[in-house]
């Protein structure tokens, strides 16, 4: 199917923006700057609808990714409620997906074309699903710091200058707060159980802790996108004073677990209110992001199975479809 302003492939259609007129562009940053939500039908810039198509379809692809390094512990959750609460928190993130893709659609894009990108390798996924589940600690950490830096990311999108996404994560936010204190409380339990326990909950702090601040994205000087993004209000903030946020917010909670930050340089200063922090190791974010993360390789291994598994499913809906809508004709 074409769609206005798309290719025959679902991608933004590379008009050029020249053929964008000043006032045009004038006039949508007037309604932007007006707080008005830009709706799907609505006039806007190719290089908005690009770079919402790419922000979405990332986020979507995360969550879908996401639920590998939790589903590596559903079969050895220590408790049969620890293992309803993990499968419906990984049921959550499908969920997600699932809006964030639909919401992307709205832009003209396919789903089909996103998750091709995705199986290529064209589209990214957040770096923190590169990194492997050791033990069920983790799964706590997760929840605490993942879907904690999530919220701390994603409420200001509830603010997005477009409607679609704005809405979707609404809901969004609402479960991942949930997920969030879900994680918590495992490191509660393991902080306050033996000394093993708790040494297994430092251990996964230790491992989480700074490719949970790498989910922010790169420092602001190094961010090409942020400056357009921002005053187009699709973000609110920047990707340091989200981080900052994170830190100010998750220090007092390892502190309370009785846990260390493992950050040597972690110093609160009472001037500003605020943490001041050690040097991120960017040169790993790099590296994940070309693929050399830990398990950059077994998580798209295992997403192309999973498609390439699912294709019966995909026929008989297809072919379903095609026989009501005969049927229907008929
Ligand atoms: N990983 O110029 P910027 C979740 C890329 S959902 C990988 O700063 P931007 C729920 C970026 O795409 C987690 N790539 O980019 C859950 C760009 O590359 P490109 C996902 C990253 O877009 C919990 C380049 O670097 N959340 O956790 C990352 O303005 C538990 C330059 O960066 C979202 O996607 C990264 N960490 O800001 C699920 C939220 N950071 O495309 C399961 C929505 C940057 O030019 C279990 N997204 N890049 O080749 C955003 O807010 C933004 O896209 C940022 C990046 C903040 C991620």
């Amino acid at each position: 199917m074409y769609t206005q302003g798309l290719d025959q492939q679902g991608r933004p259609a590379a008009k050029p923006d020249a053929l964008e007129t000043a006032e045009q562009l004038a006039a949508f940053q007037q309604r932007v700057d007006a707080e008005e939500k830009i709706e799907a039908k609505d006039w806007m810039p190719e290089a908005y609808r690009r770079t919402l198509i790419r922000q979405m379809s990332q986020h979507a692809h995360s969550e879908i990714i996401g639920m590998q390094p939790e589903g590596n512990w559903l079969t050895r959750a220590p408790s049969l409620k620890r293992k309803a609460i993990l499968l419906a928190k990984i049921q959550d993130e499908a969920g997600h997906g699932l809006y964030l893709y639909s919401a992307a659609e709205t832009l003209g894009v396919s789903r089909d074309q996103m998750v091709a990108d995705l199986l290529s390798g064209k589209a990214k996924y957040s770096s923190i699903f590169n990194y492997p589940t050791l033990t069920w600690a983790d799964i706590g950490a997760i929840g605490w710091l993942v879907d904690g830096a999530a919220i701390m990311n994603q409420i200001p999108l509830c603010r997005c200058s477009y409607g679609p996404y704005a809405r979707a994560m609404v809901r969004i936010c609402k479960e991942e707060s949930f997920h969030q204190r879900q994680g918590y409380d495992i490191l509660v339990e393991l902080c306050n159980g033996t000394k093993e326990q708790k040494a297994m909950a430092q251990d996964a702090l230790d491992r989480w802790w700074w490719p949970s601040l790498m989910m922010f994205g790169p420092s602001d000087i190094n961010s090409k996108h942020s400056a357009q993004s921002m005053a187009w209000k699709i973000k609110r903030f920047s990707n340091d004073e989200l981080r900052q946020k994170f830190i100010d917010v998750t220090v007092p909670q390892a502190e309370f677990l009785g846990l260390r930050v493992p950050d040597d340089d972690l110093e609160h200063d009472a001037e500003t209110g605020h943490y001041r922090h050690g040097e991120i190791d960017w040169q790993e974010f790099i590296d994940v992001l070309a693929g050399n993360g830990p398990c950059n390789q077994q998580r798209m291994a295992k997403r192309r199975k999973a498609h390439d598994d699912g294709a019966w499913v995909r026929d008989a809906a297809s072919a379903y479809a095609a026989k009501q809508a005969a049927r229907h004709a008929a």
